[in-house]
């Protein structure tokens, strides 16, 4: 089983990866998750990265893809993966599908966060106050919707004309409500074929 947890920045991506994985027992590859640890730890690819993530724009596709094709395999060994804030663009899913062809798989399932653009906001930078993330600004939240709008959203389309199974959740509720959405999907579709086969 391989999902895709998609959606626009403070949508909650990372809230939902984390019950998802532990209802799944999912293997859960962020990105985001990543980037920073390589920031905090202070690594060549940590310093060319903050700058960029601070900015509010996306790392350059070589660096992203380079990372999750060193992770992919591993996490490909148990029960599935669910990606989460990756692909970001078109060049990033190209590669994915590309990296998953060479070992039979492709993306069986894309969880699609809908939530408006006032909440998305509020969210972040309520978030700002409580964990001083450096990309939480008013400045660097507009930039971030701009990279998502005009590079990220197009990835749905991508998987929409390859038949991928694509659902859109209302991820407007609090985080139980949210996750309750995604798990009445998981009796449906593909979701439930790999469930029931992993079992
Ligand atoms: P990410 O880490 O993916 O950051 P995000 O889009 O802000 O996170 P997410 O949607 O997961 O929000 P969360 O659940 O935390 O990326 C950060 C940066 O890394 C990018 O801007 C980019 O620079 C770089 N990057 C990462 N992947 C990349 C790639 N593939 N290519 C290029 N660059 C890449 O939720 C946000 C807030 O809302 C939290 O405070 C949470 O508590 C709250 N919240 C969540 N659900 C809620 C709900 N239902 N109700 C109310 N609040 C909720």
């Amino acid at each position: 089983m391989i999902g895709i947890i998609f959606g626009p920045p403070g949508s909650g991506k990372g809230t939902q990866a984390a019950r998802i994985e532990s209802e799944f027992g999912l293997a859960h590859l962020s990105t985001g998750d990543i980037l920073r640890a390589e920031v905090a730890r202070g690594t060549p690819i940590g310093k060319e990265a903050g700058r960029i993530m601070a900015a509010g724009d996306l790392v350059p596709d070589e660096l992203i893809v380079d990372i999750v094709r060193g992770r992919l395999p591993e996490a490909e060994a148990g029960a599935g993966v669910l990606l989460d804030g990756f692909p970001r663009t078109l060049r990033q899913a190209q590669a994915l599908d590309t990296m998953l062809e060479q070992e039979g798989h492709r993306v069986d399932l894309v969880v699609a966060l809908d939530v408006p653009e006032a909440d998305l906001v509020a969210r972040l930078l309520h978030r700002a106050e409580v964990e001083g993330r450096a990309d939480d600004t008013r400045e660097t939240i507009t930039e971030r919707m701009h990279e998502y709008h005009g590079r990220t959203e197009a990835v749905l389309e991508h998987y929409r004309k390859q038949g991928v199974q694509v659902e859109m959740i209302d991820g407007t509720g609090a985080p139980d409500t949210v996750f309750g959405h995604i798990l009445s999907l998981a009796g449906k579709g593909r979701w439930r074929e790999k469930r029931q086969s992993a079992t």
